[in-house]
């Protein structure tokens, strides 16, 4: 019971997690590596591109609660019986998700907070958070990604219906002039039906109004930006989906680098979610939004992993709320030369060298740096580059390119 982990202070019977301790049971599969992601807040970093691209979200729905420091554990009461996954859903299995024992494991998604987040009365909020899903390991997958739920309820009342109205009108016109082209579905068909309490043509609005505000987010995200193609519209592609807590369901697409690429889920929240967090005289919507997805276009970064490095080669790339492509550098340390050598009677400026040194190593020579030079007959140049070599190999590991 005490041979603890060295790496994150588990014991046999107990796993520690954020500093408190838990009773491990059968259910238990949370790992050391991904215990040590759990404290990292990468979308609250205001300099790092998942950060800067939250607040480009956020600065697009100015009216709404803007919420992103909520604990990654929850109940999978929460994260599932909620929103009404049925018993044998299989995201619940352990397969699919981290458990830190049968009563507690990590969100797998932000909807986790959907009924908390209405019971203390936001209407219209965003949510950010990382979130945990056992996977595989490659360039685009990652066990820990971040997602952005937005939400927006209306009273179901003429206010409410009035409300939607003049929201959807605001947004048609703001997209009317805009760039982009929309290859649009019925709000709502039999596959994808609204819900028998509500009235159907409130249930039409709230799915308009759910639509235009995305269209209008994926222009506030993509509109005019190089590889959606400067000039041509933004295409942006709607689909019929399913979800246990939505309906109608849908995702949304949006066509880059000549692919469709799936950007977010979302529909029209379920009235027994709702019910659940004491607001049942509403209507509304919900939308969760993959971050790292869209962060891979805006900012050219070619492998998820990249996203957690420490490394001050990627971290300083970025500034908070500027968007620039991500300039890719070695995935090895650097190695040093010595270069020691005569040069003509008449001298050689230093940027003659540097130009050389361009010529044969490009981009692969990060920084050249003159150490010494000596004016001396042959006998006397010899001399010191005999005590040049000790020099560097007293000192190891020596550093400079010595001219
Ligand atoms: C959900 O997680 C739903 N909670 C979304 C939702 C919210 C629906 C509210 C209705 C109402 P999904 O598993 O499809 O759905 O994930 C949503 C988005 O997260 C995806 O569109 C994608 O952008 C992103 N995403 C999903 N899996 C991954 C992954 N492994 N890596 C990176 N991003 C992912
Ligand atoms: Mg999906």
């Amino acid at each position: 019971a005490f041979s603890s982990c060295p790496r994150c202070f588990s014991t046999d019977s107990h796993v520690n997690v954020l500093g408190q301790y838990y009773s491990k049971d059968s259910a238990t599969n949370i790992t050391a590596s991904i215990i040590d992601k759990l404290d990292r807040k990468l979308h609250q970093q205001p300099a790092h591109p998942l950060g800067s691209l939250r607040s480009l979200i956020e600065s697009h729905y100015p009216s709404f609660t803007h919420l992103s420091n909520f604990t990654p554990l929850v109940t999978p009461a929460k994260n599932f019986d909620d929103l009404s996954f049925p018993a044998d859903h299989p995201g619940r299995s352990a397969s699919d998700s981290y458990y830190i024992n049968k009563d507690l494991m990590l969100r797998t998604h932000t909807s986790a907070h959907e009924v908390e987040t209405f019971a203390k009365g936001e209407r219209k909020w965003l949510l950010t958070a990382d979130v945990y899903r056992r996977d595989e390991i490659d360039a685009t997958h990652y066990p820990v990604f971040h997602q952005v739920e937005g939400a927006s309820i209306f009273p179901t009342n003429p206010t409410g219906i009035h409300d939607l109205e003049e929201d959807n009108a605001r947004l048609a016109d703001y997209l009317k002039n805009s760039n982009i082209v929309i290859e649009d579905i019925p709000h709502i068909t039999g596959s994808n039906p609204r819900q028998p309490t509500h009235d159907p043509r409130q249930a039409e609005l709230v799915a308009q109004n759910l639509k235009l505000s995305l269209n209008s987010l994926m222009l506030t995200l993509f509109g005019g930006r190089a590889g959606v193609g400067g000039g041509e519209p933004l295409r942006v592609r709607w689909i019929e989906a399913y979800f246990p807590f939505t309906s109608p369901s849908y995702e949304v697409e949006v066509f880059f680098h000549g692919k469709w690429l799936e950007i977010l889920g979302c529909g029209v929240v379920l009235q027994s979610t709702l019910d659940r967090a004491n607001v049942p005289d509403s209507i509304g919507w919900a939308f969760g939004l993959g971050l790292e997805r869209i962060a891979m276009i805006l900012y050219s970064i070619p492998d998820i992993r990249l996203f957690w490095s420490q490394d001050p080669r990627f971290l300083n790339q970025f500034a908070p709320g500027n968007i620039v492509p991500f300039v890719p550098y070695s995935k090895h340390p650097s190695c040093y030369k010595d270069i020691s050598f005569w040069v003509p009677e008449q001298g050689l400026h230093e940027n003659d060298f540097c130009d050389l040194v361009r010529d044969v190593a490009g981009d692969l020579a990060e920084n050249v740096k003159m150490v010494s030079r000596l004016r001396c007959d042959a006998d006397l140049a010899n001399k010191h580059y005999r005590l040049t070599r000790s020099h560097i190999r007293k000192r190891e590991g020596t550093v400079d390119v010595t001219a």
